[in-house]
Parts: structure tokens; sequence; C-alpha cells
């Protein structure tokens, strides 16, 4: 039987690029066939619409069918897969309180619906920012859906760290393993290159070869151009991350339903791991096996990043407090 993917704000930007990749069977393979649920706000329907017009023209053989709509009811019937991508982004003079407050109001009934409507294997990726909280507020609202099916979108933000690391090596990017994100999506996200490996061994000895004082390049270099990799994204291209963002969005999709042969990185719930408060959803290093995530534990973790850990999950439980004080959570 053909899989349901429903896709929220699939006349955005990022909903264009993704359409067509999971139409084309890159995301669940080449023997699988997808049936889309396109879920828009009424604004949005038209290019909704007009992309749906464009996937019957590409006559993907893995294509069954195509609804749009508006109503989140409707649009999660079935669904075994939920890419959450739509959300209020912040306009001008936005509090980040505000900003909370609309997509709560967003993410809350949509994981009420897919309580209601999903199938029982749902497993939901939000991309929509503020990710993480956002995964959380849906996860808090979907009643009987174990919070493990609610996951945020770090992977571009690990995509972007591998590549860096890589260049910086001279290496190949598909040799570049175990670079985790750590705490937030956001500007306080912690990329980790201490367990990193390049073609399977620790790439230490390399890198100082080639940065000299490691801890001065990752503070002054690498972080600050991972975590900043959006705005200049923004700044060259005039417009945000939207194929990249898609093709991670693949990824974690692919890997969390195929399973990992190393680590990934994904936002999900902490049980405490690592001291990261237990119901946030927080990104660490990820497995996927038998479809599902499991955190890697027991890694040594020194002070230094000890404290860009904390740093990013104190956010998360600032954001995570606005949200209840609202009465949203
Ligand atoms: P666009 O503004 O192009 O598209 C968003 C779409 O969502 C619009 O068509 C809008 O009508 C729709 N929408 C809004 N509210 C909705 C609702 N309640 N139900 C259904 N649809 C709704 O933005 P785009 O560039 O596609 O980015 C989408 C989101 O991804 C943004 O929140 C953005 O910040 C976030 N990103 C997250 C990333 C990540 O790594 N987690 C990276 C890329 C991106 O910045």
């Amino acid at each position: 039987m053909a899989t349901t993917i429903t896709i929220t704000g699939a006349g955005g930007q990022i909903g264009y690029a993704l359409l067509f990749r999971i139409a084309a069977g890159d995301m669940l393979g080449a023997d699988e066939p997808v049936r889309l649920r396109l879920l828009e706000i009424p604004q949005g329907l038209g290019a909704a619409e007009g992309a749906a017009l464009e996937l019957q023209d590409g006559a993907f053989p893995l294509l069954e069918h195509v609804e749009v709509t508006d109503d989140a009811a409707t649009g999660f019937e079935g669904a075994n897969i939920a890419l959450l991508v739509g959300a209020r982004p912040r306009g001008p003079g936005m509090e980040r309180a505000d900003l909370l407050a609309a997509n709560a109001g967003i993410f809350g009934p949509q994981g009420a619906a897919i309580a209601a409507r999903a199938a029982s294997d749902i497993r939901v990726t939000v991309v929509g920012n503020p990710a993480n909280t956002n995964a959380l507020i849906a996860a808090s609202a979907a009643e009987g859906v174990p919070a493990e099916r609610f996951t945020a979108l770090t992977r571009l933000d690990e995509n972007r760290a591998r590549a860096q690391l890589a260049q910086t090596l001279g290496a190949s990017v598909s040799d570049i393993r175990r670079v985790p994100i750590w705490g937030n999506h956001s500007a306080t996200q912690f990329p980790d290159t201490s367990h990193a490996t390049v073609a399977g061994a620790p790439v230490g000895a390399l890198l100082v070869d080639r940065v000299g004082d490691v801890r001065r390049w990752q503070e002054d270099t690498f972080i600050p151009r991972v975590a900043k990799r959006g705005a200049e994204i923004i700044e060259v291209r005039g417009s945000s991350s939207v194929a990249s963002a898609a093709s991670a969005t693949i990824d974690h999709v692919r890997d969390w339903v195929q399973g990992t042969d190393d680590w990934t990185s994904a936002g999900v719930i902490s049980h405490g791991e690592y001291g990261v408060p237990e119901g946030l959803i927080s990104s660490f290093p990820v497995r996927s096996v038998a479809g599902r995530w499991s955190i890697v534990e027991g890694l040594e973790i020194d002070d230094w990043a000890r404290a860009r850990v904390d740093a990013s999950v104190a956010e998360l439980v600032e954001e995570r407090e606005a949200v209840r004080a609202l009465g949203m959570l």
C-alpha cells in the first residue's frame, strides 16, 4: 500500500522543493508509491494547487494521488508521515512571545488533528520555525501519540557542518561522519566536531594540521559559519535556504524510516539524556534502528562543549516557559 504524506505549507518555497523529490522516490525509495496531501491556509491554496498540477505533469510513476486542502482534518487523514513546514514567520516589530504564540496557534491544532486523523504509525517532522518548540507544542497537543513520533529538523545544520568540515580538511563530504548538532535549531546550536571522523578515522591530527588551534577555529570560524549559514544564504542569494532545507528534510525522513549506519542529528524528545531536561525536543546525536530514533549515549563532553550544550538547552527551556506562560502548553 502507498505511504500517505502530508506536507503543510506545501504552497511555499520549501514545499515546492520537497514535493517533486518525494514524488520521484528520493525520500522513501524507488519502490514505494506515495499519496500526497498538501495542507495550506486559504491564501496559499493557489500556489499548492499549481504545484499539484505540475506534479501531475511530472507523470511520476510512484505518485498515486495528490489532494490539496485547507482543512487540517482532511489534510492529516490517514497520514503515515507529516512534514510540518508551514509556520508563521517573524514579522517586523514582532516580539519573540508573539512569534511563539502565533506558532502555538498553528502547531497545537495540527498536533490535535494528527492525533485524531493520522495513521497509527504517524511520524512527524517539524521544519517550520521555531522548529524545536513547535514540535513540542504539536507533540503535547497530540494526545495518545507517543512523543517519540514528533521530531524537529536539525539535519540541515548537520549537513552544513559536515560540508564545512569537509572543505576545511579537503575531504569528501560523504567521508565525514559524526558531527552532531546539540540543542536548538537557532543561533545557539552547537555543531560538535569532537567526535568527527573522516573515512572512519578521528579527524584530530588532520584538523590540527589544517587549522592549528582547533578550539579557536571552532569558536571564531566553524561554529559561527554553521550557525549563521542561513543568514549567509539570504545575503548571497537574496532569499532563505530552500532546496538545501528540503534536501535535509528528505535525508531526515529517509534515515528515520530506513535506518542509519552511523550517527546523525535530529531534534527528539529528551528523557534526561546528557542532562537535557525531560520533555524538551532538543537536537542530539541519534541513530535510527528499526524505524525508531535513539540517542547515542555515553559520549564524553568536556567543560567547553558542556557550556555550549547548556546554553542552547537553556534557550529551549526559555521557549517552553514562554509558551507555558501563554497558557498554550
Ligand atoms: P514560505 O513562506 O515560502 O512558505 C510557508 C508556507 O506555509 C506558505 O505557503 C504559507 O501559506 C504556509 N502556511 C502558513 N501557515 C500555515 C498553516 N497554519 N497551515 C498550513 N500552511 C501554512 O516559507 P519557506 O521558505 O517554505 O519556509 C518554511 C519554514 O521553514 C519557515 O518557518 C522557515 O523558518 C523554516 N525553515 C526551517 C529550517 C530548518 O532547518 N528547520 C531551515 C529552512 C527554513 O528557514
